[in-house]
């Protein structure tokens, strides 16, 4: 198993830079820094991270296609896996619509979109002049113009087809998910990716991109997460709410609270104790450590800490690593 931390950079770099350092002080192995129009720009982000870290990997988590031409992301990746020594691991998924909604850009044919871009970052990676004429991607003859090396590409994927996808293609696959009935099914779809393209399932790197929350006080734990869970309900597909027995109807309420700010409402009853159950790793120590067995049992290879990682995130990764990393 390996160990991941995501940040979001609505938190300045440079602090950014001092919790990635700690970090890999205390073993984990992956940042992911999140993408997002309204945040901190993910490659100066990265670009801090390479000069303040040795040995820890970092990575996207996720751009997407959209918003960047693949030949850019290229560059990007290809520049900061040379500052860190090689470093760097590109996450690409297709997108938040929301996001693009505001920006203007239509959320076309988001997985073909996203397989004809990873057909082409890899041939970007390779040094390869790049002539393609699929639906969404198209290059007339670019090459970069430096040696990037072959960066690790893994997909942010949730739905069936983008599962399979990531198993054809993927050297991994982060899934926004924390619950071993939601692992169960995804195993199966990467595997079932792997199978169609002659790949070994097990060169797929699984991991469970979590809402995480720790505390050795439990309350305390699973109150910072409930916002967040609140996000996740209000976003999931009706199917994913039901495999869990949470009441679709529920997600309009709690998106409607979202929707007002209430967030009262959003930390007394509305998120009940099933949805932090379903759609968070959260709790003391043990709690985490007992959640994160039932998903290495199930296949899962790296486990993400996703936030809000903690009530109080210096105290949150020093915990991870002295009771679940260095306890393992
Ligand atoms: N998105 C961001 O914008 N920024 C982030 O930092 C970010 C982080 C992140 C981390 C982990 C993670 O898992 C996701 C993350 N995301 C982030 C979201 C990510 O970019 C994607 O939106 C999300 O993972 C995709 O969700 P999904 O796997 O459910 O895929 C969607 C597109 C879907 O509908 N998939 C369907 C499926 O079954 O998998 C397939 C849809 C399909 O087949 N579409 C056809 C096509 O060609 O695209 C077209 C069909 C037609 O009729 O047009």
């Amino acid at each position: 198993m390996t160990f991941g931390i995501e940040f979001v950079p609505n938190d300045p770099v440079l602090k950014i830079a001092h919790y990635a350092k700690l970090a890999e002080q205390q073993g984990f192995d992956n940042v992911w820094i999140t993408d997002h129009y309204n945040n901190r720009d993910v490659y100066s982000t990265l670009a801090v991270l390479a000069m303040n870290t040795n040995s820890i990997k970092i990575g996207t988590g996720v751009t997407n296609p959209y918003t960047r031409n693949a030949a850019i992301t290229a560059s990007s990746i290809g520049a900061i896996n040379e500052i860190s020594g090689g470093r760097a691991i590109l996450g690409l998924g297709p997108g938040d619509k929301a996001t693009f909604d505001a920006m203007g850009i239509e959320w076309e044919k988001p997985l073909t979109t996203t397989k004809e871009n990873i057909s082409a970052l890899r041939s970007f990676f390779a040094g390869e002049k790049v002539t393609m004429d699929g639906d969404m991607v198209q290059f007339g003859g670019a090459k970069l113009a430096f040696k990037t090396g072959d960066v690790p590409i893994y997909m942010g994927a949730q739905g069936p087809k983008m599962l399979e996808l990531a198993g054809e293609v993927a050297d991994g696959v982060l899934i926004n998910a924390s619950h071993p009935k939601d692992f169960e099914v995804a195993v199966k779809q990467i595997a079932s990716g792997a199978k169609k393209a002659g790949r070994d399932p097990k060169e797929v790197d699984v991991a469970a991109y979590a809402c995480f929350s720790i505390d050795k006080d439990a309350a305390k734990a699973r109150s910072a997460a409930k916002v967040v869970v609140a996000f996740i309900v209000a976003g999931s597909p009706d199917m994913v709410l039901e495999r869990h027995g949470i009441d679709v109807a529920a997600k309009a309420d709690i998106g409607g609270a979202i929707a007002k700010g209430d967030f009262g409402a959003l930390m007394g009853d509305m998120v009940t104790n099933n949805m932090m159950e379903s759609f968070s790793i959260s709790g003391t120590p043990d709690d985490c450590k007992a959640r994160i067995n039932e998903l290495l049992d199930i296949g899962v290879t790296q486990i993400v800490a996703g936030s809000p990682i903690g009530p109080n995130k210096e105290k949150a990764i020093k915990l991870i690593g002295k009771e679940i990393i260095g306890g393992n």
